[in-house]
């Protein structure tokens, strides 16, 4: 096992490596940026290093700077938490060139994931249900023609290179697509550096369904089960919870058995999530991998008891899992609301400041994995999420009964936050009911309506 390891990322996924590193009796060292450099939860690593400027690209995006602030400290082993470098093949390479094991999978794993035509065709092969649509990146114009007319429209352009909704465009009639195609082909060119694009048939108003995966290095592949996470405004998710309601056993297992095989095809080590759209009818579909640990892990734990964090550095370390799939089971239900320092009624602006009131809630069946604490400032820097609220009962209602308390506990004062939206989410029927899909939080709960300034 390792004897050190460092974290490369803030804010409370930081804080939640700190306390596996922890329980797993490694020491471990944080970077921070200047803009962080008053996050209490440094104060709980054995060392802290300052990286550079509150700037990501100084900080958090350097790899030059991570990998000496590694070297100096003298680690084994580097995690890179989600988001910032989690899925920067480059990153994953060079962590390995420089004799540091990265926490996650194999580089070339990341890369060919990170490419959506090359995922879907690794699916195709390993008999996963993937969205009809061109099958690789689309050719020419009468080509993307011929493939949407005889999928019939409406159709989706998507960014080979995208992922996470970015560089995705409706086109609902012939007379539309070589134009949405030219602009869809200059967007992908100049977010992603790659104009190759391809076509899927639009699904209506699907459910995001995703399997929690975990490998070891010795070819052992287990699924955790479920987590539905359907409650998206502009792609960033509100709530998550495991498993997903209204799907029936029997599809929830295929779901699991179709993610194992994607993973075992593609070389897959560590935790990873295969995510799947659900159309109305049970019917499911991959779109694409997320190579890193998910904010929204904590759900799986708490249905499954796997310290996922833990299992990552285990099988980093070499280690085989210490289950198999038949020892993996659900138990009740969980809910997390995502808190984050914004406005919803206005439009969800950053509210960055100081928290002046943090009241946590407790009792049964509640977590609360948070960086923030009183006094706190909450920096305009990066993403705005203050914590994660999660519960666990034995069945959807009353952990939602038990989200509805720990809701009306938590008081946080000096920033706006979602918890007020978070309050009317658990509140309303058709969520009560599981009868919500990715389209629902913009078309019902916040129909855009014109803003007072
Ligand atoms: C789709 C789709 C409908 N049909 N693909 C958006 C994020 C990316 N992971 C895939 N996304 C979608 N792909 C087809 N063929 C609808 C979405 C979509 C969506 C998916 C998951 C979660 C939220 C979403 C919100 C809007 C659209």
């Amino acid at each position: 096992m390792f004897q050190r390891i460092l974290v490369a990322n803030r804010g409370e996924i930081a804080l939640r490596i700190i306390r596996a590193c922890k329980e797993l009796g490694i020491e471990v060292v944080a970077v921070y940026s200047q803009a962080d450099r008053d996050a209490p939860y440094l104060a709980l690593a054995d060392r802290a290093i300052c990286i550079g400027k509150a700037v990501s690209s100084d900080s958090y995006l350097n790899i030059p700077r991570l990998i000496a602030a590694a070297e100096v400290a003298d680690v084994q082993a580097i995690h890179p938490g989600y988001g910032f470098l989690s899925e920067n093949p480059r990153f994953a390479e060079v962590c390995g060139d420089c004799n540091f094991t990265f926490i996650g999978p194999p580089h070339d794993a990341i890369r060919r994931m990170g490419l959506k035509t090359e995922a879907k065709e690794v699916a195709r092969a390993a008999d996963v249900p993937c969205v009809p649509g061109s099958d690789g990146p689309v050719g020419d114009d009468a080509e993307a023609l011929r493939l949407a007319r005889s999928m019939g429209f409406p159709v989706l352009i998507k960014a080979a290179a995208g992922g996470g909704g970015k560089g995705m465009r409706v086109c609902r009639e012939e007379s539309t697509l070589v134009a949405s195609l030219r602009a869809a082909r200059n967007e992908a060119e100049a977010a992603f550096k790659n104009s190759s694009v391809y076509l899927e048939k639009f699904i209506d108003r699907p459910r995001h369904v995703e399997v929690q995966i975990l490998a070891d290095s010795h070819g052992n592949v287990v699924h955790c089960w479920d987590r539905d996470c359907s409650l998206q405004r502009r792609h960033q998710k509100l709530v998550e919870e495991a498993p997903a309601p209204t799907l029936p056993l029997e599809v929830r297992a295929r779901l699991g058995e179709a993610a194992v095989r994607l993973a075992k095809a593609c070389g897959y080590v560590n935790a990873g999530t295969c995510e799947f759209l659900v159309d109305s009818d049970n019917n499911f579909y991959f779109i694409e991998v997320n190579a890193r640990i998910q904010v929204e892990h904590p759900v799986t734990e708490m249905v499954t008891g796997i310290d996922l964090v833990k299992q990552q550095i285990r099988v980093a370390a070499g280690e085989k899992l210490p289950f198999t799939q038949a020892d993996i089971a659900t138990h009740g239900h969980s809910f997390e609301c995502r808190i984050n320092s914004e406005d919803p009624d206005h439009d969800f602006r950053p509210s960055p400041g100081r928290i002046t009131t943090l009241r946590v809630p407790g009792g049964p069946g509640v977590r609360w994995d948070s960086h923030a604490q009183v006094g706190y400032s909450v920096p305009p820097n990066y993403d705005s999420l203050v914590g994660k609220l999660i519960v666990h009962a034995p069945n959807r209602d009353e952990a939602m009964a038990r989200m509805r308390r720990a809701l009306d506990e938590l008081v946080i004062e000096g920033i706006q936050t979602t918890i007020p939206l978070h309050k009317r989410v658990f509140r309303n029927r058709d969520f009560i009911d599981g009868r919500v899909d990715t389209t629902w939080v913009e078309r019902v709960l916040m129909p855009s309506r014109p803003t007072s300034a």
